[in-house]
């Protein structure tokens, strides 16, 4: 057969267009409360995690990657939207009432590739609001919009953690299980219904919980908020997520002739720390450290289903966490007194809550076989750079001026480049700070921190900021701003200018 030479010319431009973007499987296992240190492959001895061991061997693992906040919302936020979550005064932590906060006509992780021909699936936590800031939501309805309206084709979530009311799954937008005769309403302002609660049923509690985590009980566990109906639908704790795996592999399997994409988001370390009871007594570090080796397991079981179906070539798994580890975050379940000498944050300072590098430095792990060869990388990178990233593996296109903090850093991702961000903003309750090269600049202020039972700590910032020189001092212990102060008025500009 002889083609016209105009139908070759096309090929050939079509071949050279297409020559880079390949669409791998991606899979964001996104973890919660995991820390640095919590991991066996980054250095954790009471903690065993041989799925993520196993991942880190045949990728690489990170040892400078960051979540953009140090609590989920924002962090959630800035992953999805390639976005600082200081650029959007909503991305705070949200009530589990909250108006979704990100807007559809952004360009999002899901969307982006859906745009490419992907099949897109959210399961696990969401925690960035649902329904609109205009009507008050009627969760007996279709909850809209959410997860569907940016871009997710499949979605099954909780709506915001497992410590806040409504204790519901919600799939493609309707809650599981609901009795239309037992209607669901939530408050964060008072009691709805007559239930006791946690304040006044104490007795009743698995485990006892501080003021804010005492109102409706549901499942022996008192949370944040009211909540009333929908008995049928409620999640047992235990279950959950057994629940989330197995919607998660079923989304996988439906869809393995064609290119997926899967934000998993795991739960199982957030409070309320209830792990399945066959991984009760994993560790020596009680629920904190089963929760984690569940989430282990979990993992275990998502690349064996990957494997099983031929598909270890063609995916992509990013593994990171959401924030920094918290011992005591509203529940006495034991995990301070338990910690013994194991250091969730691994060698840096504080964690959830704080701009220390604890706080916001994840473990992270990218495992691609066959394309990506297996190693260490001290690369800078930000979660937030991942939509770009991603649009640029896959050849999707994001419009101009959109997600404009969100980096192309794929060489970085995938181990070619081990430099990655010259710097980054991370962010805290009520803190920032800016890690340029191997300096760290905090503003002046205080940086929280929760790591004992009840209380936080505050640790002041002077009026001159705060300077470290982080390989030889990781814990941000020396304050270097008065010593260089040409190199603390550096990062000063650096981080104003992006917080412009
Ligand atoms: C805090 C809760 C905490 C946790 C957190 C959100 C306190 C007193 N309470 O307000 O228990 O739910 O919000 O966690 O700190 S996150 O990982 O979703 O950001
Ligand atoms: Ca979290």
């Amino acid at each position: 057969m002889k083609l016209p030479f105009i139908t070759l010319l096309a090929a050939l431009l079509l071949g050279v267009l297409t020559t880079g973007a390949a669409k791998p499987n991606i899979i964001i296992i996104y973890a919660d409360d995991v820390g640095y240190g919590d991991l066996s492959s980054y250095g954790a001895e009471a903690i065993d995690t041989p799925s993520l061991d196993k991942l880190a061997a045949n990728g690489v693992r990170f040892t400078a990657a960051y979540a953009s906040a140090s609590t989920c919302t924002p962090s959630r936020y800035s992953l999805l939207t390639g976005e600082y979550p200081f650029r959007n005064e909503k991305a705070q932590i949200l009530p589990g009432n909250a108006p979704l906060i990100i807007d559809p006509a952004k360009p999002t992780i899901p969307s982006v590739l859906k745009s490419v021909g992907y099949a897109t699936a959210l399961v696990g936590k969401w925690h960035l609001g649902l329904g609109s800031a205009t009507d008050p939501l009627d969760w007996n309805h279709e909850i809209t919009p959410g997860p569907k309206q940016l871009g997710f084709d499949y979605s099954f979530h909780m709506a915001a953690t497992g410590d806040r009311v409504p204790t519901v799954f919600i799939e493609n937008g309707y809650i599981v299980g609901l009795d239309p005769n037992d209607p669901v309403s939530v408050s964060y302002e008072a009691q709805v219904g007559d239930k006791v609660t946690g304040l006044s049923h104490p007795h009743l509690l698995k485990n006892q919980a501080d003021e804010q985590h005492a109102k409706t009980i549901v499942d022996g566990t008192s949370r944040i908020g009211w909540m009333d109906g929908g008995a049928d639908a409620l999640w047992t704790d235990e279950e959950m997520p057994d629940e989330f795996l197995g919607k998660a592999i079923d989304f996988i399997t439906d869809n393995q002739e064609k290119p997926f994409f899967m934000f998993y988001a795991m739960h199982e370390n957030h409070v309320p720390r209830i792990p399945h009871p066959r991984f009760l007594g994993s560790t020596s570090l009680g629920v904190r450290g089963d929760a984690v080796v569940q989430m282990d397991w979990g993992i275990g079981r998502i690349m064996e289903t990957i494997e099983e179906l031929g598909l270890t070539e063609k995916t992509l798994i990013i593994f990171s966490s959401d924030n920094g580890p918290v011992l005591f975050d509203g529940y006495y379940d034991g995990a301070w007194e338990k910690n013994g000498d194991h250091q969730p944050a691994g060698p840096w300072q504080g964690g959830k809550y704080s701009v220390w590098e604890g706080g916001t430095r994840m473990p992270t792990i990218v495992s691609w076989p066959g394309t990506v060869q297996p190693g260490l990388s001290d690369a800078i990178v930000s979660q937030v750079d991942l939509l770009a990233s991603l649009a640029s593996l896959t050849g999707a296109t994001v419009p101009t001026g959109r997600a404009s903090d969100s980096q192309n850093q794929i060489e970085a991702f995938l181990g070619r480049d081990n430099n990655g961000r010259e710097h980054v903003v991370q962010q805290g309750v009520g803190a920032k700070s800016i890690r340029a090269g191997d300096w760290k600049y905090h503003q002046p202020g205080r940086v929280r921190d929760r790591l004992r039972i009840g209380t936080n700590h505050f640790e002041p910032i002077p009026e001159t900021g705060a300077l470290f020189y982080l390989p030889e001092d990781p814990k941000e212990r020396t304050n270097l701003a008065t010593r260089y102060p040409a190199k603390t008025a550096e990062l000063k500009a650096l981080l104003d200018a992006e917080l412009k």
